[in-house]
């Protein structure tokens, strides 16, 4: 990305406008912020009070992250409904305004403007056809659609009735939606016809039934009518959404929950093994979800919000349906791509809608840099007001273009770092208070505590570089992992005692700044989408020409990072080109596309330890090509082996 501007950028002051607009200024921020970490039950006591409770919380704040008694309770004697707080409470006000602004892959194809009270309309029915369906409180229902608003109306449908909903993404292949419906056994599956992406269809219903086989737990598919594709069906289980809804009554009285009550649970990758099953209860989820996003885009009534994330991410959870629709909102769902149908795409929607807070990911910025400026130049975007980064570590080049071209200069940029397991957003600007850097996260958000330990666990004071923990709970933090309460202690508590462990590295600057450096984990960030090492592992060995595979990320112009696999075969097998491509599809297939290797080097052995163990470290800096620096490698059991891999990666160049 050379051809582009230099980073040069020190640090971009807050304007006037903002200070006097916003809702937060800088001496606000540091009187908030400091109640918010000394006095938590007056602070979030008080910041409860955003939602309506049906029996108010006495209680506020109840937690601790001491190891291995790990424990997080908020308001957990007070009782709500999130789909009453999303939808209901704002009718008496608002039953006309849009709550959804629905924009479609094809640009010909009219956009939808869903109103609160066709949103309510739509909740309850759907609402009544899952308790027809035999859903009650406490059941889980599994939600595999593309981004249309009936994926809204099924989460808020299932808040409604306080069954617990498991979105997995659509680009998931069956198999990895078998794997969440059988962890988490779930009986229904809503799904659609096809999605659209890109002018592609995706066989949504099609990996549905895929999965339903694999799964034993299926026992209803509702189908949601969207392309109009021809779809195999199964009489007796499957059921036409739309059908089912036009008889269902509109009326459905919301569930009464106790804040503590699980809301959804939403899968992750880590480390180790299968993806986790993030757990986020109903109320300090709400409450953290709808305060940030009212701080950190600090929402107004005459905005038009518009996040780019797709609901199968918790992005989408908490910043497309739950915190915009808790607040009132206009948010808008887009079911495209950002090159569809070519690059000027997001600027055009922005322009058609009059967007005014824009919210995407660094490697969309990247891609979109890539294809030049005229495609953002020809448009308009003087409705935009404020720009959102989420995902992964945003590069300064791509931050610089971002606020230069895009933004014109005149709209800050929040880089917002946060995980499926926070909830909501935790360090970033807020754009009324924070002077920002470009690249850097900037400060914590009320009540988050984050802290910088060495490898050993003692705390980093100052400026200084480190594993990035949080000191103590804040609302919208997850509770557990589905059924494994162990896996949560041990994934998140185990490493720093008394401490919530993240996964990144960070570093601190004089002013306080954090600096996201990525994770220090087994996890690669694929364009803003976690991948654990172990599951594209697992899919490869799984090939019956696979002995061994090690999987590591390496830097990527536009994805962040991409994935680069050494690849064993079983005695007999011959590396092949064809091979390679054949390896690549498997695992686009086992797990979903965003997890197909960028690179396959065939590897006759992998450096190991003497016991065993794959040294990573070594396999990073080969696929990083920095051969000159591997490190300690006096533990390798076979430093032949570590040759032989250099040797081949420099004759594939
Ligand atoms: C919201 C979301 C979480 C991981 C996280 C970190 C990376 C997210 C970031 C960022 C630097 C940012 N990440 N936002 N890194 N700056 N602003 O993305 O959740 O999919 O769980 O990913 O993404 O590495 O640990 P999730």
């Amino acid at each position: 990305m050379s051809e582009h501007k230099v980073y040069k950028l020190d640090t971009v002051e807050v304007s006037d406008a903002w200070k006097k607009r916003a809702y937060i200024d800088n001496d606000k921020y540091l009187a908030l912020y400091k109640e918010s970490v000394e006095a938590p039950d007056t602070f979030w006591g008080r910041e409860g009070q955003r939602l309506d409770w049906i029996k108010p919380y006495t209680r506020v704040k109840n937690s601790t992250f001491a190891y291995p008694d790990v424990s997080i309770k908020w308001f957990e004697d007070g009782t709500l409904n999130v789909s009453a707080n999303c939808i209901d409470r704002h009718l008496a006000k608002r039953a006309d305004q849009t709550a959804i602004i629905w924009e479609p892959d094809d640009p010909e194809t009219p956009a939808q403007h869903i109103t609160y009270r066709e949103l309510h309309d739509n909740v309850c029915r759907l609402a009544n056809v899952l308790k027809a369906q035999g859903v009650k409180r406490g059941d889980r229902v599994t939600i595999y659609l593309p981004m249309i608003p009936a994926a809204a109306y099924a989460m808020l449908a299932c808040a409604r009735i306080g069954a617990i909903h498991s979105i997995v993404f659509g680009g998931f292949s069956p198999d990895s939606l078998a794997g969440r419906v059988e962890d988490c056994k779930s009986a229904v599956i809503i799904t659609s016809d096809e999605g659209r992406r890109g002018g592609r269809s995706v066989p949504l219903k099609a990996n549905a039934d895929a999965a339903a086989e694999k799964s034993g737990h299926v026992e209803k598919i509702l189908v949601v009518r969207h392309t109009g594709g021809d779809i195999p069906w199964t009489e007796g289980r499957d059921i036409w959404l739309d059908e089912a809804m036009a008889e269902a009554s509109p009326d459905c009285p919301p569930e009464e929950m106790n804040a503590e009550d699980p809301l959804f649970i939403l899968y992750t990758s880590g480390s180790t093994g299968a993806p986790k099953g993030v757990v986020h209860c109903t109320g300090g989820y709400l409450v953290y979800a709808s305060m940030t996003h009212q701080y950190v885009f600090d929402y107004h009534d005459d905005d038009v919000y518009w996040c780019t994330a797709d609901v199968g991410w918790v992005t989408g959870h908490s910043y497309i349906v739950y915190g915009p629709l808790a607040n009132g909102a206009t948010t808008l769902m887009f079911e495209g791509v950002p090159n569809f149908p070519d690059p000027s795409r997001f600027w055009e929607v922005v322009d058609k809608h009059n967007v005014t807070i824009f919210y995407t990911a660094p490697t969309a910025i990247r891609a979109l840099m890539g294809a030049g400026e005229d495609y953002v130049t020809k448009t308009s975007r003087k409705s935009l007001r404020l720009l959102g980064s989420v995902g992964e570590p945003i590069n300064p080049e791509a931050w610089e273009w971002y606020y230069h071209v895009v933004g014109e200069s005149r709209c800050p940029i929040v880089d917002t770092w946060w995980q499926t397991e926070t909830g909501g957003v935790l360090i970033t600007p807020l754009p009324g208070a924070t002077k920002l850097k470009p690249g850097s996260a900037t400060r914590p958000f009320f009540g988050v505590q984050p802290a910088l330990v060495d490898s050993d666990g003692n705390m980093i004071e100052g400026p200084g570089q480190g594993n990035l923990v949080i000191l103590d709970s804040w609302p919208g933090m997850m509770r557990t992992v589905y059924g494994d309460h162990k896996r949560f202690v041990d994934t998140y508590f185990s490493a720093y005692k008394g401490m919530y462990f993240t996964g990144d590295g960070c570093r601190r600057d004089e002013d306080d700044y954090y600096w996201i450096t990525g994770r220090v984990d087994d996890v690669i960030n694929v364009s803003g989408h976690r991948m654990g090492t172990a599951e594209v592992e697992s899919a490869l060995v799984a090939h019956p020409k696979v002995s061994e595979a090690a999987a590591v990320g390496f830097p990527h112009d536009i994805k962040g990072q991409g994935i680069y696999c050494y690849v064993t075969l079983m005695a007999g097998e011959h590396e092949m080109d064809g091979l390679k491509k054949e390896l690549r599809d498997w695992v686009r297939n086992e797990i979903g596309p965003i997890a197909a290797p960028d690179h396959i080097q065939f590897a006759p052995g992998l450096p190991k330890t003497r016991s065993g163990k794959i040294m990573r470290r070594i396999l990073r800096k080969i696929a990083e090509d920095e051969y000159g620096n591997l490190g300690d490698t006096s533990t390798l059991a076979d430093p032949s082996v570590v040759s032989h891999l250099i040797e081949n990666r420099q004759n594939r160049r």
